[in-house]
């Protein structure tokens, strides 16, 4: 693990806390704990909204960093979160699944916003002893750069985009464009997650501005700057989820889980309520395939786990009664007289004993995202699955950045072909069970030897001062 030596300032979206029935704590996710070594080290601090500002805490107990919350009135959130980050960026940054809405008013909020983080950031280096590096996450905050390179001149500044980065011709469309790249190029080293999204984002800065060279891992700005641009895949910690895989509360779940669905070919979906993730076009699937083999309508369980998402924009109500109606569809059609139903659909977060034993269950897990930055699901999957010694199949979109990892150990599917991956889930039962085991190990493998803790250490080396040029 790469270690630091200056004091680390984290800038995302959100703190990393939330409120639990016991009071504030320290919330799960691969990101906290991948970083929570590093921050008990070099100590530190973490700037992010939160709806309640005034009752967030200094700091709580597990996460060694101060909490810098930042407070934003409700209009400026809703311009900023609902509007320009998740119905402008996130729809054109995932190749326009539904189409991009442009509203000035949102531009100018989702500004306003990046300057009121800037302005929390700029407060928290002056109190910072030592001179800290800063390391901004994510498409909400993709002018801070910018602003933060004006107010702390001298900070080493890291970007890391957890999305897809879309090709020119898309960039193209967004008419602030050109800010937006030149707030991201004020850093000194910006993160993706695949080759493919680096290389559009060198593309797109080469297309609207001229004089940059690309020099390896670096471009050369027309004043002679250099910033980084690299790939550096997210995944999770693998030793935790290898330990939850067997723990005592997730061998109890898989009992239960294994006596309710006995006898029965599981599939598994596990996503956020999004319509990037292709639950509609894998219902769609599911549905063929039983209106194809009748024989399979007893014997099979779909289960879709689906987390609440978004519920106040738009499109993500939409799409929360489309899925709900295609459920209902296929459970009407193909529901046999005193039996179970096919799809099995949970609109809610499960907790993670039960996550994991869903995951040891599945005979074949669906990631079938229309588009996805990585999709750590997937990833979570195979190293649970590896470490009960399963041989479940891993049925994966090639169109998400795992799909470069896992190479053809995974059934690779084309989502908006859904007559061809209905086929592909049939086919993927037919699969030799030892086959299907060393496939799974070796997809385990491959991310036992990148994980989280290797992703923050390559994104940290990349912030180095010495990247900074002449
Ligand atoms: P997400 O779009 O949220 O992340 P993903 O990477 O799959 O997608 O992470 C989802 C996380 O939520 C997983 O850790 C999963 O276990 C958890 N989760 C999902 N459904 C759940 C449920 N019903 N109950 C409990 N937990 C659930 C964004 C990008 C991704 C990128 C990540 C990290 O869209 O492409 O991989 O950031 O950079």
């Amino acid at each position: 693990m790469r270690r630091l030596k200056r004091p680390l300032i984290v800038v995302a979206n959100r703190l990393p806390v939330s409120r639990g029935p016991d009071g504030w704590e320290a919330s799960a996710g691969g990101l906290v704990t991948a970083l929570r070594p590093v921050i008990e080290e070099v100590g530190g601090a973490w700037i992010g909204y939160d709806d309640d500002p005034d009752e967030v805490p200094a700091r709580v107990d597990g996460l060694a960093c101060e909490l810098h919350p930042v407070s934003l009135s409700e209009e400026q959130f809703h311009g900023y979160y609902h509007g320009f980050a998740n119905r402008t960026l996130w729809p054109l940054f995932h190749d326009l699944v539904v189409e991009p809405v442009i509203d000035r008013r949102w531009w100018q909020s989702y500004v306003e916003v990046n300057r009121r983080f800037g302005e929390v950031l700029a407060r928290v280096v002056k109190e910072t002893d030592g001179e800290p590096v800063l390391w901004i996450q994510d498409y909400h905050l993709m002018m801070l750069p910018g602003i933060a390179r004006g107010l702390v001149p001298e900070a080493p500044i890291g970007f890391f985009l957890h999305i897809p980065f879309p090709p020119p011709e898309l960039v193209a469309r967004l008419p602030w464009r050109d800010q937006l790249l030149q707030g991201l190029l004020a850093a000194d080293a910006i993160g993706f997650h695949t080759r493919q999204y680096r290389d559009n984002f060198v593309r797109s800065v080469q297309r609207l501005f001229s004089g940059v060279t690309a020099l390896g891992d670096k471009l050369i700005l027309p004043d002679g700057r250099q910033v980084r641009a690299v790939a550096h895949p997210i995944s999770i910690d693998v030793d935790e989820f290898s330990e939850l895989a067997v723990s005592d509360a997730t061998n109890q779940e898989m009992e239960e889980l294994s006596e309710q669905f006995a006898g029965r070919t599981v599939f598994l979906g596990v996503d956020r309520l999004d319509y990037t993730k292709g639950i509609r076009h894998r219902l769609q699937s599911i549905e063929l395939l039983l209106e194809r083999r009748p024989e399979l309508r007893g014997q099979l369980a779909f289960v879709q786990i689906a987390v609440p998402s978004r519920d106040d924009v738009k499109e993500y109500r939409e799409l929360r009664t489309e899925v709900e109606t295609e459920v209902g569809r296929i459970n009407g059609r193909f529901t046999e007289p005193g039996h179970d139903v096919p799809v099995h659909y949970l609109y809610r977060g499960v907790p993670r004993e039960s996550l994991a034993a869903y995951y040891r269950l599945a005979d074949v897990m669906c990631v079938t995202p229309l588009k996805d930055g990585m999709n750590l699901v997937a990833k979570e999957f195979v190293t649970v699955q590896a470490a009960a010694e399963g041989a479940g199949v891993l049925l994966l979109s090639e169109f998400c950045g795992t799909a470069q990892e896992f190479g053809d150990d995974a059934v690779r599917t084309n989502p908006f072909d859904v007559e061809g991956q209905s086929y592909l889930m049939e086919s993927a039962l037919e699969l030799d069970h030892l086959e299907r085991a060393a496939r799974m190990r070796r997809m385990a493998g491959s991310v036992r030897d990148a994980d989280v803790y290797r992703w923050v250490s390559d994104e940290l080396a990349g912030i180095e001062p010495g990247s900074r040029g002449p």
